[in-house]
């Protein structure tokens, strides 16, 4: 008996002892928290609060709550939860300048006045660019689960802190040899580092947002290339993990995707129901969408993004879009890294109640009138929002893949929409946000200026919107000024 098999045989049966896992949440937060990337496991980025503002003016402070400033690029989305903000960036704000240099950092504010409260800093891989890229900080969005925080560092680490760091006089463990412990400084739980446990070998970035079910955090481990974007370093390293929560101890990992990894792994896991069964769903680095049962990791099916006849990179994609549920159906678009420009993309609706290779006989649908995507679907009241990397922002029947309208930004776009209140809110590269009206006729509500690049998603919490821009946090709130 393999030792892999040994510790599949041992999973197994700890998943048929264990309690059933609370059910998972609906596909909307409501009124309260918006604790993980998506809002919710099925990152479905909808949410029935109402009462946000339509425009807002942040030269004037026009519907503007507070502003907190960033390091000088943030492509981390903010979550909310729990009466904080957290938002990942560089370290360019050097808010410590007892931690100097080019970091990647984590930052949580006060939800209520955007104050600062306390900061997870970490320096750069020692490699440089190859793993970990200059000022790019951290890229994960974190999730928040009661007083527990688990983001991904840009050193390739899984860590669990402690979201009341260590205001709560308390240095909670198994870490408890911090540096620094003071009121400004992250209480760290425990760490999964990628590389040294499973050997991932992070091409530029490490930026997976993690996901959870029952006791088990999921996150792709960024398992990519080396600089020669021919040679994969570690190909024996997995593309996706399962970690406890509690312990920080790898419980499953999948490395199907072996060494045909196009260039690197960008997107970030996704958990559903589907057919009964509690999945783990994740976009790969050889362009296949694959289904796990949660508990266990055994493979359920795979999905090929790519044509047959389609040649990397000019018309070959990697997955780095965040797979979306809603009713039962995987919708998800293909992409490059913004670097690679524009090119064409392929959009496809999946039946993952399928299993084995469901290429032919899980394909609801293929809609290929979309350009490369890194964006993360919205479905709301049977219509698709999906926008690509070209600008366009596609309106589709999410059972039919028919186009219901295209809205051109006339800029790129790298992050999502989100859908609340009967409108789409959207970001682009130019540094506006666009309000279209949401449904089957396409109009144009309002469009705000942001200052800078809008490369992150909007968040909605508590009545406000929250936005970040290349450098700054903003919230959004009606009446405010
Ligand atoms: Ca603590
Ligand atoms: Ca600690």
């Amino acid at each position: 008996m393999t030792q892999r098999f040994l510790r599949f045989a041992l999973v197994v049966l700890a998943a048929a002892l264990a309690r059933p896992p609370v059910p998972l949440a609906a596909s909307d937060p409501g009124t309260s928290d918006w604790p993980m990337w998506g809002g919710t496991p099925d990152r479905n980025m909808v949410s029935s609060m109402k009462g946000l503002p339509l425009s807002w003016d942040v030269a004037a402070r026009k519907n503007v709550k507070w502003v907190a400033a960033l390091g000088s690029q943030a492509y981390g989305n903010p979550v909310v939860s729990g009466g904080m903000v957290f938002v990942g960036t560089n370290n360019e704000a050097l808010r410590d300048p007892k931690q100097p240099g080019d970091r990647g950092v984590l930052m949580a504010f006060r939800e209520a006045d955007g104050e600062f409260l306390w900061q997870s800093t970490h320096e750069k891989l020692a490699a440089g660019r190859v793993n970990d890229w200059p000022y790019q900080g951290v890229a994960s969005s974190p999730l928040v689960e009661g007083d527990r925080l688990y983001f991904v560092s840009n050193r390739c680490e899984l860590i669990a802190l402690d979201t009341q760091g260590f205001r709560d006089g308390e240095n909670d463990g198994p870490v408890t040899d911090e540096k620094l412990k003071g009121q400004s400084d992250a209480d760290v739980v425990w760490k999964f580092d990628m590389m040294q446990e499973v050997g991932s070998f992070p091409h530029n970035m490490s930026n997976s947002s993690p996901v959870s079910f029952g006791d088990l955090v999921y996150v792709s481990t960024s398992n990519g290339q080396d600089e020669s974007h021919v040679n994969i370093p570690s190909p024996r390293a997995p593309a996706i993990i399962a970690v406890n929560k509690k312990t920080g101890k790898l419980v499953w990992e999948d490395n199907s995707v072996f060494d045909r990894i196009l260039h690197g792994q960008w997107s970030s896991p996704t958990v559903a129901r589907i057919g009964g069964v509690d999945q783990v769903i994740h976009g790969q680095g050889d362009g296949w969408v694959r289904g796990y049962e949660a508990l266990t990791g055994k493979k359920l099916w795979e999905f090929d993004s790519n044509p047959k006849d389609s040649v990397w990179p000019k018309t070959r994609n990697e997955l780095i879009a965040t797979p979306v549920v809603s009713d039962g159906i995987v919708y998800i678009a293909n992409g490059q890294d913004p670097e690679h420009g524009e090119g064409v993309g392929h959009l496809y609706a999946i039946d993952a109640t399928k299993r084995g290779d469901i290429t032919e006989s899980g394909r609801v649908w293929h809609y290929d009138k979309i350009r490369r995507s890194i964006s993360t679907a919205a479905v709301q009241d049977g219509i698709l929002y999906y926008p690509d990397f070209s600008g366009f922002l596609h309106a589709l029947d999410a059972k039919t893949g028919k186009v219901v309208w295209v809205h051109d930004m006339l800029a790129a776009v790298w992050g999502s929409p989100l859908v609340v209140d009967g409108r789409v809110y959207l970001g682009d590269e130019d540094g506006d946000v666009v309000v279209l009206q949401a449904g089957r006729e396409k109009k144009v509500l309002a469009e705000m200026a942001m200052g800078s690049s809008v490369y992150c998603s909007l968040v909605p919490a508590h009545g406000a919107l929250f936005i970040a821009n290349r450098n700054q946090l903003f919230a959004i709130a009606q009446g405010k000024q």
